[in-house]
């Protein structure tokens, strides 16, 4: 047995097979948001969603070093205390897994069971990448910029540091952050210490957590993140479309209280103040509807002010006053944002169980 051969194909439950023992250690270190947390303007420490595809690397602020280099006119090299020195940005992001939704599907991909948790909205310090890049001064022949992690591991076969590459004008026009802090304190390990890119309005992958190095290439990037793992792909071999920014999703903080091993809710009849945020990668939210009978009917929540301009990819929080009389309710909430895009009831199947932002539905026993 060698390395290329472990697991080198993605594959789907049969029908009726249960989450496996590899699928519950996925699940075991990556946690997510407990859906209570939406409460929170901004996700308290350690309530903020987490993915590690290897391990948490060992490192050490102290010793850290970014280099900055390839189709640059001059390659650079900083340490903590040289990025700080660039200036101090603070912007409010929410951050989404692309598999946020995946445990649901039929027929289930069988990666990071996810069920609507892989999300959280934290306050990132740092620097802009655009000023980084500005300084090392960009040749014309740059195409790509290339995110190198300090974690290292083997997906489908291939050994690999974990690296993504956004091209030149995406790394610019994001308004992509080299952080530090993370809620005004240092990053966690789990979320990048001592640096990590933070891509508002991108899916997690995007933001290379332990960012030791940034490559201007002057080709498309292929590595393994961008050309194989995150494609929407129908069928195995399809060459797939890469994932980019963030579908429009709404979620409702659970009403009443719940079971312990079912999750089912329940509350007592009467006005029910239902709460919850919304966010979209693509442009603001411009409106949230709540149904409180399953999808027959929808009524429009009043959605809170964006917190300022910076941020206006950042989650809204909703509300709507439900009148619960006695007996079995299913709630759903879909959200619409200012491109035009809004959230599908059930979203189309697609092979890795990426991007999927079917309505979010809680079933609430009202006694
Ligand atoms: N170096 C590195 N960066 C990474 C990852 C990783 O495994 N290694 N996971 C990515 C994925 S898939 C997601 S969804 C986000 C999660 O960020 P968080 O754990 O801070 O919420 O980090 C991204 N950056
Ligand atoms: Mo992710």
């Amino acid at each position: 047995m060698s390395i290329e051969n472990f697991s080198v194909r993605g594959r789907l439950a049969d029908t009726g097979e249960g989450i496996t023992a590899d699928e519950l250690q996925l699940a075991a270190r990556n946690h997510g948001m407990p859906l209570e947390s939406l409460r929170y303007d901004v996700t308290p420490p350690g309530l903020h969603y987490v993915l590690v595809h290897y391990d948490i690397p060992a490192t050490n602020a102290g010793e850290w070093l970014l280099n900055v280099d390839g189709c640059v006119e001059q390659p650079l090299t900083f340490g903590l205390t040289e990025l700080r020195a660039m200036g101090r940005r603070t912007v409010r992001v929410t951050l989404e897994c692309a598999g946020n939704g995946r445990a649901t599907l039929q027929p289930r991909p069988i990666s990071q069971p996810w069920l609507s948790e892989a999300v959280g909205t934290a306050e990132w310090t740092g620097v802009l990448l655009s000023d980084l890049l500005r300084l090392a001064g960009l040749r014309s022949d740059a195409v790509d910029v290339v995110f190198t992690g300090a974690d290292h591991g083997v997906e489908r076969g291939v050994e690999q540091d974990y690296q993504r590459g956004l091209s030149v004008e995406e790394a610019i026009d994001s308004g992509a952050l080299v952080a530090w802090e993370m809620n005004g304190a240092p990053l966690p390990p789990q979320h990048g210490y001592p640096l990590r890119l933070v891509v508002p309005g991108w899916y997690g992958m995007a933001s290379v957590k332990w960012l030791r190095s940034i490559e201007v290439i002057d080709h498309t990037f292929d590595g393994f993140q961008n050309a194989v793992a995150y494609r929407i792909r129908t069928d195995a071999d399809d060459p797939g479309v890469a994932i980019t920014r963030i579908e429009p999703r709404a979620l409702l903080v659970p009403p009443g209280f719940p079971d312990f091993m079912s999750r089912h809710r329940f509350v007592a009849a009467g006005t029910v103040p239902l709460f919850g945020r919304a966010w979209s990668g693509w442009a603001p939210i411009e409106r949230v509807e709540v149904s409180t009978d399953a999808g027959v009917n929808w009524h429009e929540a009043k959605l809170s002010a964006p917190s300022n301009e910076d941020d206006e990819l950042a989650w809204r929080a909703f509300a709507y006053d439900w009148e619960a009389t006695p007996g079995e309710h299913v709630l759903t909430v879909r959200a619409y944002d200012a491109s035009g895009r809004e959230q599908p009831i059930e979203a189309p199947w697609n092979r890795g169980g990426f991007t999927n932002n079917t309505a979010q539905r809680i079933t609430v026993l009202v006694t």
